[in-house]
């Protein structure tokens, strides 16, 4: 049986609620993000439990490169923040991601958004993610998951039907 989710600020003995970002530009995007999220699902002591259905959106900070495929994935886990994030970046390098330009393209990028109710400050990881909130790609699958979930102060489908009317995304099919 599942344990219920966890709201305790340190991790890992009981299941901790996060939301994972996931975006892909190179190569077939969708089938990238499908391995991900299979891959995801193999770390041990992580269970995905839901994914947003997947969306087609224009780039955001460096707009001279392809449209995006984004979606976000609800996961439980016992790992502590460091140990998540290992595992994305694990994931990040056996797919092939290479990094050129920050904000540029990329074969695969999975952010951490949010650790349960921790707030993370070190210089390689914030949590919850610093630009979430400023960003369609992100609030849209994160309100499909969680409508109520409260980012910066609004709920996600607040902040998402905002978002969706200055920023293009388009559902994929
Ligand atoms: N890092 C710090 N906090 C986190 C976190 N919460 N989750 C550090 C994951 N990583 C975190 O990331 C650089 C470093 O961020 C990591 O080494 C880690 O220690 P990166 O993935 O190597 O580089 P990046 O993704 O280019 O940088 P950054 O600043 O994370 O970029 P963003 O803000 O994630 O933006 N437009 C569309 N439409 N769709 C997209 O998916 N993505 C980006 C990337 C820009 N525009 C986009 C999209
Ligand atoms: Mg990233």
């Amino acid at each position: 049986m599942n344990a219920p989710y966890g709201t305790k600020t340190q991790g890992a003995d009981r299941p901790v609620r996060c939301y994972i970002g996931l975006g892909s530009n190179i190569g077939d995007s969708r089938a990238t993000i499908v391995e991900a999220l299979k891959r995801l699902d193999e770390i041990p002591g992580l269970t995905v439990e839901a994914v947003a259905p997947f969306y087609r959106t224009a780039p955001v900070g460096y707009a001279d490169q392809d449209y995006f495929i984004n979606t976000v994935a609800e996961v439980s886990t016992t790992l502590t923040p460091r140990q998540l994030l290992d595992g994305l970046q694990q994931i990040e390098n056996d797919l092939g991601r290479v990094r050129v330009i920050r904000w540029g393209p990329r074969t695969v990028d999975l952010d951490i958004l949010v650790y349960g109710d921790q707030i993370i400050s070190e210089p390689d990881l914030q949590v919850p993610h610093p630009r979430m909130d400023q960003r369609a790609f992100v609030m849209v699958p994160l309100a499909d998951l969680n409508p109520g979930l409260v980012v910066g102060g609004e709920k996600a489908r607040i902040l998402a039907g905002r978002l969706a009317k200055e920023q293009e995304i388009y559902a994929d099919k």
